[in-house]
């Protein structure tokens, strides 16, 4: 089952930025981990969401709504791509900080994670970060068909274990599409406890 998604809103900087009166999930993550292609294998589209195999591509805050379940999924410009300006990164990172703060319908943070890649500190900053705000944190551990299966479950492992507090790592692939389910009914979840207190308890349910 695909989920209908359609572009509405992009915002390249903070004057650009509306916080919609809807409930929203943002998908965070570095460069080049998956962020673009969830978005297109979950609407089953091609070329909804622009990606690369260029570390970098999107560079703005992406709002896609999610009619029929009457929330946003929200793509973000990737952290950590080393081979743009500073001044670019810091601004990048303003942005992000200005979007996920004092967001009051934020309803969680999706970070994804590279299933080939050693868990990064950037990685756990933004983590720390989205539990400082109060918000869920669901992390998703992207590109599991470039791993075979013991490989991946030591990474769901590792993970699960680095963030003991967040829900459970959902191990997801745009290229077969493992994990959406899971994902979908993940995220459904996150936009019914929008307005419920996040408590260390609830943070494992959610
Ligand atoms: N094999 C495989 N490749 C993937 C998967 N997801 C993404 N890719 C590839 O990884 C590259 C980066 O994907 P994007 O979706 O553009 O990554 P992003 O996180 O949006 O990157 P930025 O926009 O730079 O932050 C592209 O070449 C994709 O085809 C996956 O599940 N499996
Ligand atoms: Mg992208």
């Amino acid at each position: 089952m695909y989920l209908q998604l359609t572009l509405e809103t992009t915002a390249y900087t903070k004057e650009q930025l509306r916080f919609p009166d809807l409930p929203q999930i943002a998908l965070a993550g570095r460069s080049n981990v998956g962020k673009s292609s969830l978005i297109n294998s979950l609407a089953g589209q091609k070329k909804l969401a622009r990606t690369s195999s260029t570390p970098g591509k999107t560079r703005s805050i992406n709002f896609f709504l999610a009619p029929q379940e009457s929330f946003y999924l929200v793509d973000l410009p990737g952290y950590g791509y080393a081979r743009c300006s500073r001044t670019e990164r810091e601004k990048w990172g303003e942005l992000i900080q200005e979007y996920l703060q004092d967001n009051p319908r934020l309803a969680g943070v999706v970070l994804l994670l590279d299933s080939r890649i050693a868990p990064q500190s950037s990685d756990l900053d933004l983590a720390r970060y989205v539990e400082s705000l109060q918000t869920r944190l669901l992390p998703v551990i992207t590109k599991s068909d470039k791993c075979n299966q013991k490989q991946r479950q030591l990474t769901l492992k590792r993970w699960q274990k680095l963030l003991e507090r967040a829900h459970k790592p959902i191990l997801f692939s745009a290229r077969t599409r493992q994990g959406q389910q899971e994902f979908l009914e993940a995220m459904k979840k996150l936009v019914q406890a929008e307005s419920s207190p996040v408590h260390p308890e609830d943070l494992q349910q959610a």
